[in-house]
């Protein structure tokens, strides 16, 4: 996607422009994309694109972040849903269960998307606008990579919006209810 962006602004603007992550993050190293599709009987759909940087600490130590930006559709109007990685990148499932559990390597309680002790997969809620819209960018994101191979990569894992908000509180859920979108996360 990153190529096909920079031969659209090479007439516009500088190639670097075009990363929906602020520079101060660093060059982009890796990029996913998780092609949403409805299950459970829902009309959700869209695309969440995953955006990896790195940059050099004061350290000297090469720091890398995920970034994860969203475009949904079909969702209900004005109402926040929960969303996550899930475990397995296997949305043939109807009601898509065969995405299994979050995706979760570090065996932590379900929680918040920045709670230091929360499933790596829990991106909190998605907020749908009077149209049943949602887009977004949810930045600096630690505990996941899409390094190939390693515990914490997201690569090949799946995307699961829900039927219902997330609580952030309940185990091991949040109380999310059915899945009524997925998407498997593969390289870009
Ligand atoms: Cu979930």
């Amino acid at each position: 996607m990153l190529t096909r962006l920079c031969l659209l602004a090479l007439t516009l603007t500088a190639c670097a422009t075009q990363s929906p992550v602020d520079e101060a993050y660093g060059p982009v190293v890796a990029v996913a994309v998780a092609n949403v599709e409805a299950r459970s009987g829902s009309r959700v759909n869209g695309t969440v694109t995953f955006t990896e940087t790195e940059r050099t600490a004061s350290d000297g130590t090469a720091e890398r972040r995920v970034h994860v930006q969203y475009d949904l559709h079909g969702l209900t109007p004005n109402e926040a849903r929960g969303f996550h990685i899930h475990m397995v990148g296997n949305c043939s499932g109807a009601d898509a269960m065969t995405a299994a559990g979050h995706f979760n390597p570090e065996g932590h309680n379900h929680g918040s998307m920045n709670g230091s002790q929360s499933h790596a997969g829990d991106l909190g809620n998605i907020k749908a606008d009077a149209n049943g819209n949602a887009s977004g960018l949810i930045k600096d994101l630690r505990k996941i990579t899409l390094r190939e191979r390693v515990p914490n990569s997201v690569l090949w894992r799946s995307v699961i919006v829900h039927a219902q908000a997330d609580d952030l509180v309940s185990q091991p859920t949040g109380n999310a209810g059915a899945r009524v979108g997925c998407g498997v996360i593969v390289p870009d």
